[in-house]
Formats: C-alpha cells, structure tokens, sequence
C-alpha cells in the first residue's frame, strides 16, 4: 500500500511530500509548507513555490485543535469541500475555488486567497469593505434560496440531505450556542469574575429568555430549510478592498436558513462595539451601513429568486414569499441574540471583544448581553426601526 493510501495526520513535511506525490500544480519539487490555521478544528497549510505560485490544504484531525474533549470524524473535511463545490455553482465569485477533494486522506485543496485578509481582522483594522453588505446579502439569497424546496426538487433536495448529514458538528453547535450559555451543564462557559454577576441576572436567571432559546433549538434540530454554512462568522470570511469570498462551511447541513444570517449579523454587530470603544466613527458608520445593506440585499435578492426559480406551482405565490422571507429574518435575528451570547459567556471568543481593556470589555459585553436577549425574545422588534443598530444604541446607558 503507498503511503498516501491510508489516512494518517500529516505534518509539514508530510504535506509537502503529498503534494509532490498526488497533485500536478508545481513543476519541481522545492515547495515551501507552512502551516496557518488560527481555527478551533483543523489544519490549514500553504504550499509554495519559488515563483509565488501557491495552493491551500486544509486537512483534519480525528481530535480539534481547540481541545481534546471534541472527537471527531475527519470527513468533516470532505463535506466541506463538497459544500463549497455546492454553493460555488451558486456564487462562484464568493468561494475559493476547490482543485481536488481527497477522501482518504481527509484532505481538500483550494485556492489560495493570499491577496485577501480575514474580515475579522480588516474591520478591526478600519478598512472600508467596498460592498461588503452587499456581497455577504448576495451570498446568503443565492445560497440560502437556491438550496431550499422552493428552488431544489425534492428528490433532489432530499438526497442532498441525505449527503450534507451533520449529526457531530450540529452536535457541538447544539451545545455551544443553545444550551451552555443558559445552563452551563459542561461547565465549558468562559466567564470574567466581573461579568459573572452580570451574566447570572442577565441570562441564567430569565426562564422566559430560556423559552425563547427552546423554540430556536427546536428549529435548528428540525427546520431543514436550507443547505447552510453553518458558522459563518467574520472569521470565515475573507476580504480585499473589493472582493470577498466565504470559506470553511464544514458545519453545514439542511437546517434553518435564518442560522447565517443571524451569524452574519452578530459579528457585524461585533465589529461595530469593537470599533464604537475605539472612537472609531467612521468605522462603526461603515459597519452599520453594511449590517442594514446584509438585509436590503438579502430581501430583494432573495424575493427575485423565489419569484423566478420556484419551480412548484403550488409555492409560486408572491405573498408567500414574503412572508418566508420575513420569517427567515425574524429567525435571524434570533440567532444574531444566541450568536451574541455564546461568543460573551461560552467556550470560542471573539478577538474584537478580547482585545479590549477591561473595563471596556466588561461594558461592551453587557450591553451586548442586553441587545442579544432583546433579540431573542423580541426579535419582531427590530422590523419596527429603520435600522437594527437603534436598538443596541438605545440600550446607552443601560450597559455596567
Ligand atoms: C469546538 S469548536 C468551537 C467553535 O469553533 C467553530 O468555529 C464553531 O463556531 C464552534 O462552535
Ligand atoms: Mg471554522
């Protein structure tokens, strides 16, 4: 048996050989292999030659990297990379493009989006993401609708349930953003002595917060609405000044589309605390221009396909397809709370919270806390307001 013909975790060295052995892309063989992954799950290497020609290979573990509680199946690998095939039919322009798909070595080759840094990371520095709303709006119809039964047939839709199954990272998502933050049964929770407090009044202590979670985690367990990425945070999406593509879908599955757009939203709403306790006017204007262009885009998007590509009679109805919309966004704002509450009180920050001084943090992360649960228990209220953002501005004052 070659070497490459049984799964094992490759090293630098490893890799380097796997790509000389198994691939085609370089003419000789001095490549350079470094390894770039800042993420809680795989391996991330860049494989380069002397000209600059590079390739990315992302490459799984049976264990994540952020702590060895989570055994997991290295497919994982394999699904998303046949995810990013699924939704690249849809955007091509959004996803880097997938070279070659290696099941037994749980690996996947892409492009490499060197010219492009992490959205995190760019909003964080004060760049201004030409379209950016506009761009992450369009991937979220084109994706969101394109994947649902209006527009799959349902052979079709059902087989690709059958194929994008998810049951152990719906599982982490389940207890990471569903349960831990409310109930703290793992004692997983991440939380400050001085947010503590906060934390105990704010969230463990509402049980009508708690029924509102319990009817979101009924439909991210049920709602098999659309193939969704499935953590689709700043993180997992990368940008230049005007280009964006979104990258590492591995916990995608069928469930509720509103699960993206809801993500999208919080760490915009991140972004945007992060750049307010920088005096960063600007920056947080920019932002929250780009969180209501999220919305505006997705509608309008997402009504145009419903209306030309429904394929099922009895679904072509145009009042129908507000109201789903209307529900998908109500749904969004759910998560956008759940996403806000789990990044604050459980395991996996963010660094545009955690790199805050303390005092800022502690100020910044209750009055999110307040915004989140606003969210999840009134989410029909952020229809009323010309933008979202006036409900997180009204809580001035309220916060620490
Ligand atoms: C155990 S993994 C922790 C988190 O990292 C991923 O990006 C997901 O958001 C997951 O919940
Ligand atoms: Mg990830």
């Amino acid at each position: 048996m070659g070497r490459f013909e049984q799964y094992f975790l490759m090293d630098v060295e490893d890799v380097k050989q796997y790509v000389i052995t198994k691939t085609q892309f370089f003419d000789h063989e001095d490549l350079t292999v470094s390894e770039i992954g800042d993420g809680n799950l795989n391996y991330v290497f860049r494989i380069e030659d002397h000209t600059g020609k590079s390739i990315i290979l992302k490459h799984s573990g049976t264990v994540a990297r952020i702590s060895d509680e989570f055994q997991l199946s290295a497919d994982r690998v394999i699904r998303e990379g046949k995810l990013l095939q699924i939704h690249g039919t849809y955007v091509p322009q959004l996803v880097p493009e997938v070279y070659l798909i290696d099941e037994v070595m749980k690996c996947v080759i892409m492009e490499d989006l060197k010219d492009y840094q992490v959205l995190r990371t760019a909003l964080q520095e004060g760049v201004i993401v030409n379209d950016l709303g506009k761009h992450l709006g369009t991937y979220l119809a084109e994706t969101l609708i394109r994947t649902s039964d209006f527009v799959l047939k349902p052979k079709d839709k059902k087989a690709l349930q059958k194929e994008m199954i998810n049951p152990e990272l719906c599982e982490i998502s389940e207890d990471l953003v569903y349960t831990e933050p409310f109930y703290d049964h793992f004692n997983r929770n991440e939380i400050s002595e001085r947010l503590l407090p906060y934390v105990e009044r704010i969230i463990y202590s509402d049980e009508t917060l708690k029924d509102a979670v319990a009817k979101a985690k009924l439909k991210f367990l049920n709602q098999a609405q659309s193939l969704i990425h499935g953590d689709l945070h700043s993180g997992s999406v990368f940008v230049n000044r005007d280009a964006l593509k979104v990258i590492d879908p591995e916990f995608g599955f069928f469930g509720p589309a509103g699960y993206d757009v809801g993500n999208v939203l919080a760490h915009l709403f991140f972004a945007y605390a992060h750049a307010k306790v920088h005096g960063n006017i600007t920056q947080a204007e920019h932002i929250q221009s780009q969180i209501d262009a999220v919305i505006e885009t997705f509608k309008q998007q997402a009504f145009t396909i419903l209306e030309n590509h429904t394929h099922d009679v009895a679904l072509h109805h145009r009042s129908l397809f507000s109201s789903y919309i209307r529900e998908i966004l109500q749904d969004s704002y759910v998560i956008c709370g759940l996403e806000l509450i789990r990044r604050i009180v459980g395991l996996a920050k963010v660094s545009d919270i955690t790199s805050l001084d303390e005092v800022s943090r502690l100020q910044v992360e209750v009055k999110l806390l307040l915004f989140a649960k606003q969210l999840i228990k009134h989410p029909e209220d952020a229809f009323v307001y010309p933008s979202i953002i006036s409900i997180y501005e009204q809580l001035e004052g309220r916060a620490a």
